[in-house]
């Protein structure tokens, strides 16, 4: 993305650097079309940690949102995601950053690991989801939902990505997602396809 002193700012309401990083090269065509400089919410020391208390990733994709657009003034967006696995009735799902009682990415992935240990393979079927939002100043909300399905695999593999990357492989590949080029993930990615269909709202709003 290439940013100037005459693009408008638009918040993007996470500390996760990875989801700053992804996100970037996801929405750079609509932002240079657009005249957006997307910047992270580290731009904003002072902004409110926001209580995750929805109960689905829309709910809390909005809070995120929300809360920065109202901090800001600016419009901001917000991603909320995890990982959803059938046979646990859609868990860890919203829980996914906090399955292992905040002890971070590596324990988060450890515990699932051990949870589906005697789940057989053609029963470890799951999708990473992503909700996108939208919030502007003047009231405007808009969300969309993204998602990417496949199978949890036996044991971590790969380097690249964050989370829950390294266990999980997509519906027709033998790799996990931490194998793939950070290219690869953005063409297939839950957060590209959510954010992918946000871009539509972004210009739909702020063009000028
Ligand atoms: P913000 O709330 O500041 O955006 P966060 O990391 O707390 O950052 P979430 O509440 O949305 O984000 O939690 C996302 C969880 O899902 C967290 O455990 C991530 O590691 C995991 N996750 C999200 N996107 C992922 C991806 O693309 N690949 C693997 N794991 C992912």
């Amino acid at each position: 993305m290439t940013s100037g002193p005459t693009r408008r700012r638009v918040v993007l309401a996470t500390r996760n650097r990875h989801k700053v990083a992804e996100l970037q090269v996801i929405l750079a065509d609509v932002c240079d079309r657009l005249g957006l400089e997307v910047v992270g919410l580290d731009d904003y020391p002072g902004a409110p940690d926001v209580v995750e208390d929805g109960v689905t990733f829309e709910e809390n994709a909005l809070r995120k949102a929300v809360s920065a657009a109202e901090f800001t003034g600016l419009p901001a967006l917000a991603d909320d995601s995890g990982i959803s696995v059938d046979v646990l009735g859609g868990a860890p799902g919203i829980f996914s950053a906090r399955w292992s009682g905040g002890r971070g990415d590596r324990a988060n992935l450890e515990l699932l690991l051990a949870q589906l240990a005697d789940v057989r393979d053609e029963h470890r079927s799951g999708a990473f989801v992503c909700a996108a939002a939208l919030a502007l100043p003047d009231g405007t909300r808009e969300v969309e939902l993204g998602r990417l399905t496949g199978t949890v695999v036996r044991e971590p593999r790969g380097s690249g990505g964050f989370g829950y990357d390294p266990v999980f492989a997509p519906d027709g590949s033998q790799r996990t997602v931490a194998e793939y080029a950070a290219e690869e993930k953005n063409e297939i990615s839950h957060r590209a396809l959510a954010f992918r269909a946000l871009a539509a709202h972004l210009q739909e709003h702020l063009s000028t």
